[in-house]
């Protein structure tokens, strides 16, 4: 997988990383798993879900689950708790989501008494390859935040930041996203792009350059921003695309895997541990390198700590 040699994790230091699954009732999870185990991303998994379908669908599809640990739960809820508590007794490193509904999964996940949330912001970013010319482009937040403001938004860059830095991206250019180039008091996320431009500057929003207001277009194409005369110093050079809200988030990260030949891997951080989520039809690629860059994450977590 092209993913593995483009970002390589510099330093195993856990021996022992396993993965707690919620829900893993689908195909591709389970393959998913057998080859991240062959691949030493993680050294073992819980299948949190229902016992039943887990094993039918192995069945079905010749999948050993002798090096997995099935925990039953009755419910989408229970299984997504199961995950829960699995990280609060130490006996998981990072959670994923499975065949689970992101609302269910990730309301577990909030809950104070497993310790995933240390305080800070949790937000969703998509990391976004083509293989074909190497293109890489950070989204965020398609999959948590709906509608953040102002401060959620430094949050999410800064969180941002430390994917970009942890894929060997330093000083990465954030585009908060726009539909106008200037400040439009009637476009909200031209005031807040100005804001966070604004926080950058004053040194509030570090290890990064934040540019805008942009458009898509004059965020990532030099070109188009040489066309349409921008004057943003970082204009056609961003590496980390900020959205306005959930829904403009999902449907660019969706539009570039769909449409755009990009292979897109899905991650929240913030909290004590990464957690891989993906889109409930992403497929083995997509889940594969979603635990990669987990383990990525986590890696880097524990060589700073
Ligand atoms: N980071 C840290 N704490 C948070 C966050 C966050 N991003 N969001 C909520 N919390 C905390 C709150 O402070 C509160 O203490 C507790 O969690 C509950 O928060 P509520 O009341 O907002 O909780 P919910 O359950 O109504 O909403 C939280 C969700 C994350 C479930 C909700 O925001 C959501 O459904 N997001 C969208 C998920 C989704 O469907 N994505 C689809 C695309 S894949």
């Amino acid at each position: 997988m092209k993913l593995l040699e483009k970002f390589k994790i510099p330093k195993m230091i856990s021996s022992n990383v396993f993965v707690a699954v919620a829900c893993p009732h689908d195909e591709e999870s389970l393959t998913t798993l057998t080859k991240a185990l062959e691949l030493n991303i993680i050294t073992g998994a819980y299948l949190c879900g229902d016992e039943k379908i887990i094993k039918k669908v192995a069945n079905q599809n010749n999948i050993n689950l002798d090096s997995f640990i099935i925990m039953h739960g009755e419910t989408m809820e229970e299984s997504a708790n199961n995950v829960g508590i699995l990280i609060m007794d130490d006996k998981a490193q990072f959670p994923m989501k499975g065949l689970i509904d992101t609302s269910v999964f990730l309301r577990a996940m909030l809950k104070r008494e497993y310790g995933l949330r240390t305080g800070g912001l949790l937000s969703h970013l998509m990391l976004l390859h083509r293989e074909s010319d190497d293109l890489v482009y950070i989204v965020t937040d398609g999959g948590m935040n709906i509608a953040p403001g102002v401060h959620e938004k430094a949050e999410i860059i800064k969180t941002a930041v430390e994917l970009a830095e942890a894929c060997g991206i330093d000083n990465p250019v954030v585009a908060p996203l726009t539909a106008k180039e200037k400040v439009y008091d009637k476009m909200p996320a031209t005031v807040d792009a100005d804001k966070l431009r604004q926080m950058n500057v004053d040194g509030e929003i570090k290890g990064c350059r934040v540019s805008g207001p942009l458009q898509f277009d004059n965020a990532i194409s030099v070109e188009s921003e040489k066309i349409k005369g921008v004057k943003d110093a970082y204009a056609g050079k961003a590496n980390i695309l900020l959205a306005p809200d959930i829904e403009s988030g999902n449907i660019l990260a969706k539009t570039m895997t769909y449409l755009a030949g990009f292979i897109g891997y899905g991650l929240i951080m913030g909290a004590k541990v990464p957690m891989v989520v993906v889109s409930r039809s992403d497929g083995e690629i997509e889940k594969l390198g979603s635990l990669y860059l987990a383990r990525l994450v986590y890696e880097k977590g524990k060589d700073n700590a």
